[in-house]
């Protein structure tokens, strides 16, 4: 956008609130003043939204689907902002009327459509497609609600609705001419015509699928992108014909089948839910999507063999997978093509992006429910399967086990992660390790028949929204030192290493630092009424809660530096504040459970007289996107801890180096490469690998009793959990916690290898302690290094590698 004086702004936001809302600016409230100036930011874009559509279709390029049943897309407006290249004039204009710009961008809701890292990961990448003018259309739904809001009333978690939309929602239209139908259940019929088999869906039950478009503006471009949110509304919300026929109920009941599917986000991470409800709300987004884009490909080309070379998309995880069958179905059903050519189609035009290996993560549907609800893409999957089972056989020609394995149907069940294999053209992990045990383990049997599918793209963040928007301080010194604008491009970042040896530079550095240390006291004083020391370490665990990442393990290194202080008050020094952030899935009990140990630890640590001045435990709640933004510039140690093998790359770990803390983990994910590029020296790494574990796993040679018996340290910390000082939030010991590290359900003790990385994280601590303490100028150049390396962590990157080694899509001109 171009330059816009303060004046002009302000003078703009008063016309707005006069002509729109009926208020001047004196009697005005926050929320009005906020409409009012989003108003301004989204008439801004309007014009270049709707050439930018023209100017895709006009050029007939290539254009990606990218879609996800999930976009964590946090707040918009001083995003739109920073892309527009207007924040400092907006933060000034506010100033200027005698507003406070930070109370009023408080106002806008979190669009807090994800669970966690798979969801912000696709909105980073609009980010990235948006600024790189890549043809883009971001495919999801639009949960009336979205992830919970979290409150901690005694320890526990209480889940709240997060009701997003009640103000509304100024930066969505609604396209109803757009709207398509969706049919669910009913029975299928086959018809021999003259011109060969009929296929004819009847009885289903209809439920109209309504796109909102959101403009998703880029950095200093004209052609904004398009997330499209599908709404599921009823056929029969206004039949009144049904209601005179005195069949009142029918119409109501159809009215709760249909509003139900987009009703609600399902609060589980890397965890399965074969709900019925789900199912719905997977098969509404494929089938939106798809026939929406079959019907703009009509318009626009007239023929459909051309699609393949029009479009491409990619599914985020398996969750918009039934977009496959669905294109078929369309094909075949609708548009009179055989099999060969649809299924020759299809496998062009799909790529798979894994993210997870866990078992109970992969997607799977009972075969009955599924037939029930979609017979006819039943059907369509049955046959994919035939085929595809008849080929592995080729392969696999005596080894029936293995096939049976591979199968997209089995033990009665439909598993789309195998469906994916089956058919998509690119199937990537998310960074180098999690790509190796895709083709090593998980998918081996397809890898050794098709090895050039597979790929391995590291994930990446987008540095405008976690630098330029969450750090200003950050980013104002680097521009100041960098030639060129880093948001534009992020090899720029480099520029900053040789500052790491300028006494002045890291002396702003720490500054910066500290200021958004005192940033995140103020914010957890007004929110919590805690007090924090911002002299103290800031040492941070935030992510979502689950076993895998390891909140235990800083629990017990919590208890363990609390008896050390107990022991020996002088080994603390230099204060720290230990700050969790954490939702744990609503009915994931283990995980609810560690959030009432931490607040148990809180408490005996922050009343105990003896831990004044030396440590605290702060639990921030409900972490969200705009949370992360306050929470993670302020951080001096990011804990990156997980189980190594578990975490497939993890984005966290990018936005805190960026941010410059130092981190203290795993070599899981892509911790591994943050520690190639900024070297074992400004990292701390420790533990087993995920080949260590692994074996572990595999020849049953762990046993944590041994580490219990022989470290007598480990053992004080374990038998805190059932004795001692530990306050307990409901009416158990930590019991089941303890006897889960040392003997396990099922017979496998501490299946996360806590204890077994104990010792090694003790030691490795104290070192990143001693650094901090003894040597805060090596500890700033190091963090220097983090943020100099951090360039090759931007969601640009990310999408030059799919772009060149997937979808070969040019920039609109
Ligand atoms: C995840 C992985 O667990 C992360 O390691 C990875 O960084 C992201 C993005 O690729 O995907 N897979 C997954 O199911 N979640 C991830 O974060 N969970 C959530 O999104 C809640």
């Amino acid at each position: 956008m171009d330059y816009m004086d303060s004046n002009k702004i302000g003078q703009r936001i008063e016309n707005k609130l006069i002509h729109a809302l009926g208020r001047t600016i004196s009697e005005a409230t926050n929320d009005e003043i906020y409409k009012a100036a989003a108003e301004c930011i989204r008439d801004d874009i309007m014009i270049s939204w709707a050439d930018s559509r023209k100017r895709i279709q006009e050029q007939g390029v290539k254009k990606l689907y990218y879609m996800s049943a999930e976009f964590l897309m946090g707040r918009a407006f001083s995003n739109n902002l920073i892309n527009q290249g207007l924040y400092e004039a907006y933060r000034e204009a506010f100033w200027e009327m005698g507003l406070d710009f930070d109370k009023i961008t408080d106002e806008e809701n979190d669009a807090g459509l994800g669970n966690g890292g798979l969801g912000r990961l696709a909105a980073c990448f609009l980010d990235s497609l948006s600024t790189m003018e890549l043809p883009v259309l971001g495919c999801g739904i639009r949960y009336e609600y979205g992830m919970f809001r979290q409150k901690i009333v005694d320890g526990t978690q209480i889940e709240m609705e997060d009701d997003w939309l009640r103000d509304g929602n100024i930066w969505e239209i609604e396209r109803p001419e757009l709207s398509v139908e969706v049919h669910f259940n009913g029975t299928i019929q086959e018809n021999w015509t003259e011109n060969g088999l009929k296929i004819e869906h009847k009885d289903y039950n209809t439920v109209i699928a309504v796109p909102y478009d959101v403009p998703i503006i880029g950095y200093k471009t004209k052609t904004p992108a398009t997330l499209r949110l599908w709404s599921a509304r009823s056929k029969r919300r206004f039949d009144f014909h049904s209601f005179n026929e005195g069949i009142y109920d029918k119409a109501m009941a159809d009215q709760t089948f249909a509003e139900a599917i987009s009703k609600v986000l399902y609060p589980s991470d890397d965890h399965m839910q074969g709900k019925m409800l789900r199912l719905k709300q997977f098969y509404f987004l494929a089938s939106a999507t798809m026939q929406s884009m079959i019907k703009r490909h009509k318009v626009v080309f007239d023929n459909l063999n051309s699609l393949p070379e029009h479009v491409v998309i990619q599914i985020n995880e398996t969750h918009p997978a039934l977009a496959m069958p669905e294109l078929m179905r369309i094909l075949m059903d609708e548009e009179d093509f055989g099999w060969d050519e649809a299924y020759g189609m299809v496998k062009k035009i799909f790529h798979y992006t894994n993210h997870t290996i866990m078992t109970e993560a992969m997607e799977c549907w009972d075969e009955n429910m599924f037939r029930l609800l979609l017979p006819r893409i039943y059907q369509i999957i049955c046959a994919i399967n035939e085929k595809y089972c008849q080929k592995l056989s080729v392969y696999y020609s005596k080894e029936e086990e293995k096939i049976a394995q591979m199968a997209v149907i089995g033990n009665n069940e439909i598993r789309m992660a195998n469906l994916c294999v089956a058919i998509c053209h690119r199937i990537n992990g998310v960074s180098n390790l999690h790509a190796d045990i895709l083709k090593t383990r998980i998918f081996k049997g397809s890898y050794q028949i098709f090895p050039q599918k597979y790929l391995a793209i590291t994930n990446g963040i987008t540095h405008r929204r976690w630098l330029a928007l969450a750090n200003q301080g950050l980013y104002h010194l680097i521009r100041e030192y960098v030639k060129g604008d880093i948001l534009k491009d992020y090899r720029l970042f480099e520029q900053i290493l040789p500052y790491k040896d300028d006494k002045e530079f890291c002396k702003k550095y720490e500054k910066v630092k500290r200021n958004n240390k005192i940033r995140f006291a103020k914010y957890i004083k007004e929110k919590q009424g805690i007090e924090v020391n911002p002299e103290s370490i800031f040492d941070v665990h935030c992510k979502r809660l689950h076993e895998y990442k390891r909140q235990l393990l800083k629990c017990l290194h919590i208890i363990y530096i609390y008896q050390k202080i107990k022991k020996d008050p002088a080994c603390i020094t230099t204060p720290i504040t230990f700050i969790f952030a954490a939702k744990a899935a609503p009915g994931y009990a283990r995980a609810k459970e560690i959030i009432r140990l931490i607040h148990s630890i809180q408490e005996m640590v922050n009343k105990d007289p003896d831990m004044d001045g030396k440590i605290q435990v702060v639990f921030v709640e409900n972490y969200c996107v705009s949370v992360a933004e306050m929470l993670i510039p302020a951080a001096d140690i990011s804990e990156q801890i997980s189980t190594a093998g578990m975490e497939a790359s993890g984005t966290g770990n990018m936005k805190f180096m960026m941010n410059g803390a130092l981190t203290i983990g795993t070599m899981d994910g892509a911790n591994i490469e943050i520690a190639e590029r900024v070297g074992q020296e400004n990292i701390f790494i420790f533990g087993d690998s995920a080949e260590g574990n692994y074996n572990k796993k595999m020849y049953h040679t762990y046993n944590p009793g041994i580490i219990f018996e022989n470290h007598p340290g480990i053992r004080d910390v374990c038998n805190c959990l059932i004795e001692g000082n530990l306050l307990r939030y409901g009416n158990r010991k930590y019991s089941e916690i303890y006897q889960n590290l040392l003997f396990g359900e099922y017979g496998e003790a501490d299946p996360y290898y806590i204890l077994a990385d104990f010792p090694s994280y003790i030691e490795t601590y104290e070192k990143v302690y001693r650094l901090y303490v003894d040597h805060k100028d090596e500890w700033i150049k190091k963090a220097i290094v983090n943020t100099a390396k951090s360039g090759y962590f931007s969601s640009d990157r990310t999408i030059e590698q799919y772009n060149e080694k997937i979808w070969n899509l040019k920039p609109v001109k």
